[in-house]
């Protein structure tokens, strides 16, 4: 008995890494290296987001998809990487939606000033129908867009003077992303527009180039623009959406099933990210302020002002191709706010 015990132990043993191997088969899934870049530190929303994101791939893979994090922009800019990923020399990133208006200009509607009024409105936009149908018009550029994590609400900072009302941007050298709608808008507030990679931002800040730029505070914590910047201004003027990418070159040779393992993860990525986010936000101005930030917040009265001031910008980004997308954003928004 002592015996055919063993032998069934031995035999159990013996099938034991037949049977895992055949599941992996049945499963279709190989090793995978994948190497996503992103543009802010390890220590922020951002890098949380990956780090999760990575631990989430490796669990689903049975440890075979093994996801590598290069944060700081250290596999380079936005754009730079946006091409890594369609020349199938990179596998995955993160970025800023506005800066992929050079590939799919539609992108650029997001960038319009105060659209959605709350994170709600813009999880119901980028998640529903009209946020797909963007994520799809990538796919002959290149890219496949997985999902969209939020930046957040963006606010000013700068270090020549608080700003209280629109005239106080006057002459202000504002970094802006590279993106023309952003740039008109900022011209029209008065600002002078300077369209430049965030990961040139920090030293530009440091060293004068630019008086001042615009970002969620998440990121201006993370990114420690407090050292060089004295002045917050709570505008929340655009909300910025992340879009998680992976080259199309990369992911047409994935099994069906490892396409569903990366669909899956990246949709707990999303969930996970905008909770930390949000959660990181709201610790965030009094984070600024112990770090001697001067902070106001726009009064509704002067907001309503910059509403009206650019307005034409609408006009604008309608009469250069964008009539039909921005339509379709207000209504998506509309249906969102009922
Ligand atoms: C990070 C950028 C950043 C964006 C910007 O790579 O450029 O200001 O807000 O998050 O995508």
């Amino acid at each position: 008995f002592r015996k055919l015990l063993l032998a069934t132990g031995i035999a159990a043993a013996l099938l034991a890494p037949i049977a895992a191997t055949t599941s992996a088969a049945a499963q279709d899934v190989k090793t995978r290296i994948i190497r996503f870049g992103y543009g802010l530190s390890e220590n922020s929303n951002q890098g949380r987001a990956v780090k999760y994101f990575a631990e989430e791939l490796s669990k689903r893979s049975g440890g075979k998809f093994k996801m590598k994090g290069f944060g700081d922009a250290s596999l380079g800019s936005d754009i730079q990487m946006q091409n890594a990923l369609i020349g199938g020399a990179q596998e995955m990133m993160v970025g800023s939606t506005a800066t992929l208006v050079g590939i799919v200009k539609d992108f650029g509607a997001f960038d319009l000033p105060f659209l959605f009024n709350n994170e709600r409105e813009a999880d119901a936009v980028l998640d529903g129908p009209f946020g797909e149908k963007l994520l799809k018009s990538l796919n002959d550029k290149g890219l496949v867009g997985l999902v969209y994590w939020e930046n957040g609400f963006r606010n000013l900072t700068n270090s020549k003077r608080p700003i209280t009302k629109v005239e106080d941007m006057g002459g202000i050298k504002l970094r802006v992303m590279q993106n023309p709608v952003y740039i008109d808008m900022f011209n029209r507030f008065g600002a002078n527009a300077v369209p430049l990679a965030f990961s040139e931002l920090f030293t530009a800040l440091e060293t004068g180039t630019v008086d001042g730029q615009e970002n969620p505070v998440t990121t201006i914590q993370s990114s420690k623009f407090y050292e060089v910047q004295k002045y917050l201004t709570i505008s929340r003027h655009v909300y910025s959406p992340w879009i998680v990418l992976a080259s199309k070159r990369w992911y047409d040779g994935l099994s069906a099933d490892e396409k569903k393992i990366l669909n899956e993860a990246a949709v707990a990525s999303r969930d996970f990210e905008r909770k930390d986010s949000r959660e990181a936000s709201a610790q965030s101005v009094a984070y600024l302020k112990e770090k001697g930030m001067q902070i106001n917040e726009l009064s509704p009265a002067e907001l309503d002002r910059m509403r009206e001031m650019v307005k034409p910008a609408f006009d604008k980004y309608a009469a250069d191709g964008g009539a039909e997308v921005l339509k379709d954003l207000q209504a998506a928004i509309t249906a969102a706010r009922k």
